[in-house]
């Protein structure tokens, strides 16, 4: 297959995976019940009623996964840890069979030639910090410092690199203010402690990481954002958007500032959350890398209703995912741009930690394939722009519980029967295995 990304020699290829989207097993191995258990089992949040206790039974299959991603030629995996798994109640005690279990995990990936890049948080918190305020309360941060630690002193020997937090704006709008996803609290603005909880958590997390000798990152869903038009309205509702989606969550940790959120009518406090020093200790510990989650661009137009500063507008004329969202590739590049342009040197190397599409259940897999060509294109253009990028890991390897659409989005490049647990590769599957040798062979000798 000829090479058609000109992506630079040392180009590191994944996938990324998230344990309650694919472990199951949700009651074995001493594992503490998680928000997600608890939210997929109320009536009605999840679409069909579908839970994570089993999902891709990855828990028991992980052997068979790690050979379909061994048959990719992989370079890394993105997987998530369990804080349950490791302290049931996510303080206090460590259980053994938990950790036993990314052990042998990282184990296996390693005989594999695959490098684990673990995220230490994908949204599962312990159910028992939930019932004690969860990231609405400031003491989490504390806990998860300890966890990461726990988990950095086990692993931390064969773990060079980890992710601290997935995309803490979407855990904080769907989890806190709208009530869409786990713990499903409906605060709207009053949920941004939990944005500032979460970065708190970061930094404390990160600096436990560099005292052990590790790299640090984080992964952000990241969106470029549109005016509906050229008014003063609609350009003054993208960059309030923009502040609240995107720099809320880089800005902390790369200029050391919250972005300005009057338009919001939040002070800089962020609803009394930040305490002096916090900021500071957010951005102490330089990222090793910024993992950017990108699925598709926003378009922004000026408020139609009194309760935020903007509203959402329909992008037109763009091929839309089984989820319905619109496909824009080239939104990659204006985005991986736009970083650059922003922050300058204070950028560090970036990775795609995320980036997929949802499909119909069959295998005839062009619109995944062409998804994921047009967007290789897209960060190669931008790599050519000078956007330092050192990495791509899609979305994902399994078909796997979408949350609060359960089993209805698959993002696989592997198709899962959850009825039988049979995996079949896709088409894209053979597509990326074959982009990742050519890729190689560019380079080899
Ligand atoms: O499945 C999710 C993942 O958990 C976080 N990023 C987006 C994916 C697709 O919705």
């Amino acid at each position: 297959m000829p090479n058609r990304f000109d992506l630079p020699a040392g180009f590191r290829w994944g996938v990324s995976t998230a344990a309650y989207q694919i472990e199951g097993a949700v009651t074995e191995g001493g594992r503490g019940p998680s928000v997600w258990d608890v939210f997929a089992a109320r009536p009605g949040a999840v679409r069909d009623g579908h839970t994570g206790a089993v999902a891709c039974d990855h828990y028991h299959r992980y052997p068979e996964d790690i050979e379909l991603m061994r048959g990719l030629g992989l370079d890394g995996y993105r997987f998530s840890l369990a804080w349950t798994r490791v302290q049931p109640t996510g303080a206090g005690p460590v259980n053994p069979a938990g950790l036993a279990f990314y052990d042998r995990l990282v184990d296996a990936l390693l005989e594999a030639g695959i490098t684990p890049l673990p995220t230490l948080f994908h949204w599962d918190l312990p159910q028992a910090l939930e019932d004690r305020g969860g990231w609405l309360d400031r003491d989490t941060a504390n806990r998860f410092a300890d966890y990461t630690a726990i988990v950095a002193d086990r692993l931390g020997d064969r773990v060079p690199a980890w992710i601290t937090l997935n995309e803490p704006f979407v855990h904080m709008v769907y989890g806190y203010a709208l009530g869409i996803h786990a713990p499903g609290h409906a605060l709207m603005l009053d949920a941004l402690p939990a944005a500032h909880h979460q970065l708190l958590a970061h930094g404390l997390a990160a600096a436990a990481l560099r005292e052990r000798g590790l790299e640090v990152m984080i992964a952000n869903n990241l969106t470029p954002v549109r005016a509906a038009s050229s008014s003063d309205a609609d350009v003054a509702a993208a960059q309030a958007y923009d502040a609240l989606h995107n720099r809320l969550f880089t800005d902390p940790l790369l200029l050391g500032r919250y972005p300005d959120l009057s338009a919001f009518g939040v002070a800089d406090d962020l609803g009394g959350s930040v305490r002096d020093g916090d900021l500071k200790l957010i951005g102490a510990t330089p990222l090793d890398g910024l993992g950017v989650n990108y699925y598709n661009p926003t378009r922004i137009a000026a408020p139609t209703d009194p309760g935020l500063p903007f509203s959402e507008a329909p992008i037109e004329g763009v091929p839309r995912t089984a989820f319905d969202w619109p496909v824009v590739p080239d939104g990659l590049r204006g985005l991986l741009v736009g970083l650059r342009d922003r922050y300058g040197a204070a950028l560090p190397p970036v990775t795609i930690t995320e980036n997929g599409c949802s499909t119909a259940e069959d295998l005839d897999d062009t619109f995944r394939v062409d998804y994921l060509a047009g967007h290789l294109d897209a960060l190669a253009t931008a790599v050519a722009q000078g956007v330092d990028v050192r990495g791509y890991f899609t979305w994902s390897l399994l078909d796997n519980f979408e949350w609060a659409e359960g089993y209805h989005q698959r993002f696989g490049l592997v198709h899962v029967d959850f009825g039988t647990q049979r995996r079949t590769p896709r088409a894209s599957y053979a597509w990326y295995r074959d982009l990742i040798a050519a890729h190689r062979a560019r380079f080899a000798g």
